[in-house]
């Protein structure tokens, strides 16, 4: 009976660590902003992918709102970028929905993201390794 209980967790456990999203944390370039990246699906796939990014400032932590985001797919060890064109909608509260993030091959890509607000310009890169087919 024992066993069976401690079957039944470590089955639990599995599953929750795959059901956990991966989020990719990174700073802007001038360390303006800290900036988290979740995908839909949650491990990024060949095809059309969603990213959902939130904005926080590095100093305060609090969210940013009204940032203007241009963010291009670019596989970096190949040099080449997709064959479609991601566009962002902000939802408030400092998230940014990036949709038709769309990867042509298996590897690593790059999220090469360019983040404007009143003055200020940042720039940040968002790596997400081993795209799968
Ligand atoms: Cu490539």
């Amino acid at each position: 009976m024992k066993k069976r209980v401690f079957i039944l967790l470590i089955v639990l456990a599995a599953f929750s660590k795959t059901s956990v999203a991966e989020i990719v944390e990174t700073r802007s370039e001038e360390g303006k902003f800290l900036i988290k990246a979740q995908t839909e699906p949650d491990h990024p796939i060949v095809g059309n992918n969603v990213v959902t990014l939130t904005l926080l400032d590095v100093r305060s932590r609090n969210p940013v709102e009204g940032v203007r985001i241009e963010a291009v797919p670019w596989m970096t060890i190949h040099g080449h970028g997709s064959s479609k064109k991601a566009w962002v909608t902000e939802k408030g509260k400092g998230v940014y929905v990036v949709e038709d993030v769309f990867f042509t091959m298996a590897g690593d890509w790059d999220l090469l993201i360019t983040l404007r607000k009143d003055k200020i310009e940042d720039k940040a890169i968002v790596t997400f390794k081993n795209v799968k087919k």
